[in-house]
């Protein structure tokens, strides 16, 4: 990829600056901020396996899952970058039991945005040399400014996010994000540690083949999803559907972003209202979805829908290509009177 025809991502942030009416530049300092914890992250991610920075770190996150190592590293270098440079006014993350205000040196209680984010996700992958990704949602606070950020600041609707996206740490590293102008991917050129446009304007298929979702769990789900596993194993159509589900939500998303699919991660007996986070997980990658073209519901209703009322609660989702999606709910529906 010749360097030179590609805008790198600081060029295309302001570029695109003019996107945001009365834009004071917060968003983009926000993105660039962002831009520079993932270079950071990258780096060890890309090195795990040679530094003491693999396993748990022996103690459990506010979910009750071992953190690992490299969890609370990314935390970390997400947080600093984000608040010692007081670029937000709070923070929530998947390995903060609440969220964090931030006063600093320079009222950083005046800015306008809060970030909620999952610094490591599919975490447990890194020990095996597995794509993990890094998942960031971005809202207007409703406080005004001046003042502490409140829990009404993070528990807003997913269609009020101003920015989402995603790093994933794969063959190669990539940052998607999407300000509600549609979906853009960039791709770090290691060498010199540029992330530069390589895919533009990124669109879900609205038909795909790639079905993700982890079928050991098929016993517990609800029958609407156990008739929809089925369906896609006919001999039909563009049927059967190729199975792929890596155990790293950026990774799948990705991949069926680019080539068409849907990924599910539904409720079950054994997760009664599914395991994604809503707000720093399922709310960033359906706003992508749609941006992308796609839809993402929890199987009945809109993600970005929803009314949150915890920091750390959990949704079922379906997301992905619009026709695959529709299918699925197809099934949902006929044992939901209700919905
Ligand atoms: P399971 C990783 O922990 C994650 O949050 C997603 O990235 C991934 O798709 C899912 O959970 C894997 O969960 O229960 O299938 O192992």
């Amino acid at each position: 990829m010749g360097d030179k025809n590609y805008s790198t991502l600081g060029e295309f942030i302001i570029n695109n600056q003019h996107d945001f009416k009365y834009s004071s530049g917060e968003l983009s300092r926000l993105l660039t901020s962002i831009k520079l914890a993932a270079k950071i992250v990258n780096h060890e991610v890309n090195k795990a396996g040679l530094v003491d920075i693999l396993g748990a770190v022996g103690e459990t996150n506010i979910q009750g899952e071992d953190q690992q190592k490299l969890d609370v590293y990314a935390n970390e270098i997400f947080k600093s970058a984000l608040i010692n440079r007081e670029i937000v006014c709070g923070i929530t993350s998947e390995e903060e039991d609440d969220f964090i205000t931030i006063q600093g040196k320079y009222n950083a209680h005046d800015n306008k945005y809060v970030l909620l984010i999952d610094p490591l996700d599919g975490s447990s992958n890194v020990d095996v040399n597995v794509s993990v990704g890094t998942i960031f949602s971005v809202y207007r606070r409703i406080t005004p400014p001046g003042m502490p950020v409140r829990k009404e600041d993070f528990l807003q609707e997913g269609n009020k996010q101003v920015a989402a996206g995603y790093i994933v740490y794969g063959t190669s590293t990539m940052l998607v994000y999407t300000t509600g102008h549609g979906v853009n991917g960039f791709t770090l050129n290691p060498a010199i540690g540029s992330f530069y446009l390589s895919h533009p304007d990124m669109k879900f298929p609205e038909e795909g083949n790639i079905f993700s979702i982890n079928q050991g769990n098929y016993a517990h789900f609800p029958q609407g999803v156990k008739d929809y596993i089925k369906y896609g194993q006919e001999e039909k159509d563009n049927r059967p559907y190729t199975y792929r589900y890596i155990g790293s939500m950026v990774s799948d998303f990705h991949r069926n972003m680019v080539k068409g699919g849907i990924y599910i991660y539904p409720t079950s007996s054994k997760a009664p209202n599914g395991k994604l986070r809503l707000l720093y997980e399922c709310n960033p990658m359906a706003f992508l979805t749609e941006q992308a073209g796609g839809k993402a519901t929890d199987g009945h209703i809109r993600i970005m829908d929803i009314k949150p009322k915890e920091l750390h609660e959990r949704s079922p989702i379906f997301c992905g290509s619009t026709k695959m999606v529709e299918k699925a709910e197809s099934f949902m529906k006929k044992y939901t009177s209700n919905k």
